[in-house]
């Protein structure tokens, strides 16, 4: 399609958003000019946000890499020297080699995650390449695996309600997410529900975009969920407005959960959460009583110390209810499982001599490049940005400062991160490849094919892991298979019944083909957990050393409404850096159009701890703990409980301002999941 006349061509958007998003790729002079939404698209409907509407700032920005680059000023400076694509591979390969030979393959130590949800580009060729080279394995826990953990000991498959069965919800609840940001389309079948008389309550910690979109907005403390989630099963028990009957057919331990949330009264909970106690019962007398209650479970709750059991609570409700039962009830946390993959033959975890690899974990990526024992040596980033995105920046900085790392970062842009990098390699857009994609949202699989020719000398991760497989002699069927056969590969897999009937063929002809979602009417007769039933009680966590009932951990850095912090500690607000409106996690934070709508970062920060520190509204401030520290405009208002401060955005470093959020996060992993906890932050801010 790349040598086609110019015209509208279908696409996919490539971003790590649940949507998934139809485009239009409109074509002049061999350039996109325009991208609007596919009204062909059933779920998104030829709507998109204002992020995609405006990529072509981002394709054709002027600073986007266009050939390799080598490093030779320090790391970190930026400083660089055009160099040929084959001197870039034949130092890195030659230099992998050598690695390998003095230190061993698990010296070399791959790093990424979804800057492009591509299979091929993320979970294809790149996976191919590690594997055969016997690389370290990477944990990949930064975003959602917290919570999918605690859902997966709850449900034990990984889908809940098909976005077009929300609009037969009467009561929907959004928990920790921020829709009207991250998930617009849920917005859109939300508001046909509301149309036919249903509420939208919002419960979270700050009052974001969606909770000013809501009828009822529950604020609390950061991390108490579990607690809200409990007192409210405390009420529906009291009340008798559990579904006994489900219960008894579809879950374990309705009893023993019965018992367990007797201490957690109206009262108690309200001295945890925040939330005052007549909230709880009426939110509980709500949900009770709704027809068909959805919960979208966002990932904003499951960002903490105690996020999996967050999940986990939250799951029960449900259950408890059988909301399940009626069109429209239920929970989503993701719906991924029904679109799962072949892997094996995408990632070929057969070209691997070395199954029992290490693991590293990505959000420990500062420790682990700081360990003398067992050092990485060579690191190789992609369709990341951690510099930026991972927590405790200062560490993850001490870590590629390293001057004995060997560092190749591939990507469209000079990133943060590749400013560490000692070789850049230009990446292709999604719109240059062909690249097979799922949603973890919506039920369409959907096929891109390049639309436009490579800017510059940019390659496709695909071509790039192929070439280096090539070259570094490592398996020639498996880094020579072309993209359709890979995607063929992709799609056979007897095991998912979702998949019957979405071919390469079916894709070619119709752009987006639904999964086969007959098999979801039989999920709840037998799920996948070891019981085959929703487990209320999870024998498997308490073995996992966690309680085995949904149960109430406070954070293991800051505060809940009864651990209130004491007058001179030192950190005694909660830090919530959540992501904002007009960037994708650290994407677009370069691009002039998307700064200029998000401005510069603020700090949300409530008049009473405003006033306390003499801060006033358009302040210059500092937030800082033992980490680090972030420098930013105070913005006064009422939108959180005191206690909690709101930055929500992740913006690359300017020359000498402190600008990470993440500077304060820390790296500690979550109950679950070995989950990032990236909201369990405590800090204190003052004026600058
Ligand atoms: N515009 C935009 N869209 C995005 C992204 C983006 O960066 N920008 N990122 C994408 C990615 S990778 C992801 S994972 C999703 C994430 O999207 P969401 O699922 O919406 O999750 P977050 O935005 O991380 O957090 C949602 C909310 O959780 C709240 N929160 C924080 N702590 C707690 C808590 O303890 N309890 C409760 N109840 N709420 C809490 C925050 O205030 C925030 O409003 O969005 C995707 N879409
Ligand atoms: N403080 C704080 N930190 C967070 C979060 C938060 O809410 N608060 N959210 C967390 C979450 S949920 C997530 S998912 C992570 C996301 O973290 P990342 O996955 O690192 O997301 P991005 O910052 O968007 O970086 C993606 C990079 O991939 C590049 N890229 C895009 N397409 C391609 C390609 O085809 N090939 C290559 N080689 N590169 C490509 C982009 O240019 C970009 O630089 O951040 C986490 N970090
Ligand atoms: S970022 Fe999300 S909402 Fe925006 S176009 Fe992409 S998939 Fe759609
Ligand atoms: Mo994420």
């Amino acid at each position: 399609m790349t040598d086609a006349a110019d015209g509208v061509f279908p696409g996919v958007c490539p971003l790590d958003c649940p949507d998934t998003c139809g485009l239009l790729l409109h074509k002049e002079n061999g350039r996109i000019v325009k991208v609007t939404g596919d009204p062909n698209h059933p779920v998104t409907k030829g709507a998109i946000c204002n992020k995609v509407r405006n990529m072509t700032e981002r394709i054709y920005h002027p600073e986007r890499l266009l050939h390799p680059l080598k490093r030779v000023g320090p790391k970190g400076a930026g400083q660089f020297e055009r160099i040929t694509w084959e001197e870039a591979l034949a130092e890195i390969t030659e230099r992998f080699r050598e690695l390998i030979t003095r230190y061993g393959s698990e010296s070399i130590l791959p790093y990424s995650f979804y800057g492009n949800m591509g299979v091929l580009s993320v979970d294809g060729m790149d996976r191919r390449f590690f594997n055969a080279l016997g690389a370290s394995k990477l944990e990949q826990t930064i975003c959602n695996s917290a919570g999918s953990v605690g859902w997966m000991y709850t449900m034990g498959f990984y889908g809940g309600v098909s976005p077009e069965d929300t609009e037969h919800a009467d009561l929907i609840i959004v928990w920790g997410g921020n829709l009207v940001s991250t998930n617009m389309h849920q917005v859109v079948m939300a508001e046909k529900a509301r149309k036919k008389g249903a509420k939208v309550v919002v419960i979270d910690v700050h009052r974001n975009r969606t909770a000013q979109w809501a009828d009822w907005f529950i604020p609390l403390y950061p991390g108490t969920d579990t607690a809200l989630a409990l007192g409210m099963m405390n009420v529906l028990f009291a009340q008798g407005l559990t579904d006994k009957p489900f219960m008894e057919r579809y879950t374990v331990g309705h009893e023993l959960l019965e018992e367990h949330v007797r201490d957690f009264t109206p009262e108690r909970v309200a001295r945890i959460t925040g939330v005052p106690a007549e909230d709880i019962v009426r939110l509980a007398e709500m949900y009770g009583r709704a027809q068909a209650a959805y919960i979208h479970v966002g990932n904003g709750l499951q960002h903490h110390d105690n996020g999996g059991m967050n999940v986990r609570a939250i799951t029960c409700l449900p259950a408890v209810t059988g909301h399940w039962q009626r069109r429209g009830g239920g929970a989503t946390k993701s719906n991924s499982g029904y679109a799962k993959l072949n892997s094996a033959a995408l990632e070929r975890p057969d070209l691997r001599a070395n199954p029992q690899a290490r693991h590293i974990n990505m959000n420990r990526i500062g420790e682990a490049l700081l360990d003398q024992e067992h050092p990485v040596k060579g690191l190789f980033v992609y369709c990341s940005n951690p510099l930026v995105v991972a927590p405790d920046t200062e560490r993850v900085t001490r870590g590629f400062e390293r001057e004995d790392l060997f560092t190749v970062v591939h990507d469209l842009f000079l990133t943060d991160t590749a400013k560490y990098a000692d070789i850049v390699l230009p990446a292709a857009s999604s719109f240059e490849s062909t690249d097979l994609f799922t949603s973890y949202w919506h039920h369409y699989i959907q096929l891109q094919e390049p639309v436009i020719e490579r800017v510059g000398e940019s390659k496709s991760n695909y071509e790039l892991f192929s070439l280096l497989g090539q070259m570094m002699g490592l398996d020639d069927e498996a880094f020579a298979e072309s993209e359709e056969s890979m995607i063929r590969g992709a799609l056979n897999l007897s095991s998912n019944p979702y998949l019957n009937g979405v071919t390469l063929e079916a894709l070619q002809e119709h752009r987006h083909v639904k999964l086969d979602m007959s098999p979801q009417a039989r999920l709840l007769e037998k799920l996948p957990t070891p019981s085959g039933k929703i487990e209320l009680y999870s024998e498997a966590l308490e073995r996992a050393g966690l309680p085995g009932l949904p149960s109430y951990m406070p954070l293991q850095e800051g505060y809940d409404g009864e651990r209130r912090p004491a007058k001179d500690d030192l950190y005694p607000l909660m830090f919530i850096s959540s992501p904002n409106h007009n960037f994708l996690n650290s994407t677009f934070a370069n691009v002039g159009k998307h700064q200029q709508l998000e401005k510069e970062p603020l700090l949300q920060i409530h008049p009473e701890d405003a006033v306390a520190r003499g801060i006033s509204d358009g302040d210059q401030v500092t937030v800082w703990n033992e980490r680090g520290v972030y420098k930013l405009r105070a913005q006064v208002a009422d939108r959180m409980l005191p206690g909690t401060v709101i930055s929500q955005g992740l913006w690359w470093e300017k020359e000498g301002q402190r600008q990470r959020a993440n500077a304060l996060t820390p790296d500690r992993l979550a109950d679950m999941g070995k989950g990032a906890v990236f909201f369990s932050t405590a800090v204190n801010v003052k004026r600058q």
